[in-house]
């Protein structure tokens, strides 16, 4: 069994090498056509760096969780938000300001959120592009990294978003809205929360709320919705692009999934942070219209250490989050 699945990967291997020496080989022959004082030496060299490093980037998967529909090529020009960084000037006078007009938040009860977003100037900003479905996407994670929501707010017009928010336990939080005003870049807009009272069983009517591990030893392999539901990286490494395959496979037969439905736009959503909730990454898929078996994001962990992730996937009409914990070297 495990001598099958090596040499499988290794035939996946060769052929995806194959393919890069020859797209190689079109683009120097092209390149050379198109720029005349570069050598055709030259041209090949540096695309056979290019290949050696996507090679690495690309996660190795077993053989039957090919996707047609993955192009290991977009993911170096995958990105991730990885902070105020990359800002414009523009971007960076973008503020949301939170609070809680009907109170504090307390355990176990609807707490009404809103947020308002203005710019440098203090006027409200009043467009957003919509985003994977949606005008903004909050998400809640508590300081414990085991309380994971994502939601929406509805637009109120005039900059401002609010929604019902229900903290299942006390304790503190951390909230980050993602949004893009028109004509600016995708932002991330953080803030904290205390939430008072004890805590509530917890319950998971929808599905939005991931199940409750905190970060604790690497966790790359969990079930979730009558699957198996695997995390393989390319070379892992902070501050460094590198693909990330969720491959899905049915819990009980062990065959490849193909059937996950959308979820707002994609085959698949994953956030993650850093076990200090400073780091904060919102990635989609290569592959966003497959349905399986494989999803391949484009990742970079700004630093070292420990990060949890919360899957998004959906299947038979049901949200799945899925938590894992991955340490990066
Ligand atoms: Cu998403």
């Amino acid at each position: 069994m495990k001598i099958g699945k090596s040499t499988l990967a290794l035939c996946a291997l060769l052929g995806i090498a194959l393919f890069f020496l020859l797209t190689a080989f079109m683009q120097s022959g092209r390149d050379a056509d198109l720029i005349a004082t570069d050598s055709a030496g030259m041209a090949g060299m540096a695309d056979m760096a290019d290949m050696d490093a996507m090679m690495n980037m690309m996660p190795q998967v077993d053989a039957d969780m090919e996707d047609p529909l993955i192009d290991p090529m977009s993911l170096s020009t995958g990105h991730s938000h990885a902070g105020a960084a990359a800002e414009s000037p523009l971007e960076k006078g973008i503020q949301a300001v939170w609070s809680w007009p009907e109170g504090e938040p307390e355990a176990g009860r609807p707490a009404k959120l809103l947020i308002k977003i203005s710019g440098a100037d203090g006027l409200p900003v009043e467009k957003f592009d919509v985003n994977m479905e949606k005008l903004l996407h909050l998400v809640a994670i508590s300081t414990d990294l085991r309380d994971f929501q994502h939601i929406h707010p509805e637009y109120q017009g005039g900059g401002v978003f609010a929604l019902p928010v229900t903290f299942e336990e006390g304790g503190n939080y951390r909230l980050f809205a993602d949004f893009i005003p028109s004509g600016l870049n995708e932002l991330t807009r953080s803030a904290k929360v205390s939430v008072s009272g004890g805590s509530e069983r917890r319950s998971d009517p929808d599905g939005s709320r991931g199940s409750d591990s905190p970060a604790g030893p690497a966790l790359l392999a969990q079930f979730a919705g009558g699957m198996q539901v695997e995390l393989h990286f390319g070379h892992l490494m902070a501050n460094m692009q590198t693909g990330l395959s969720v491959t899905f496979r049915d819990a009980d037969t062990g065959k490849p999934v193909s059937d996950l439905q959308p979820y707002l736009g994609s085959i698949g959503h994953i956030i993650a942070v850093d076990d200090k909730l400073q780091d904060y990454l919102h990635v989609h898929p290569v592959n966003a219209a497959s349905t399986g078996p494989q999803a391949l994001f484009g990742i970079a962990f700004p630093h070292s250490g420990t990060y949890k992730l919360w899957g998004q996937f959906q299947r038979d009409g049901q949200l799945l989050t899925i938590p894992f914990v991955v340490k990066v070297p």
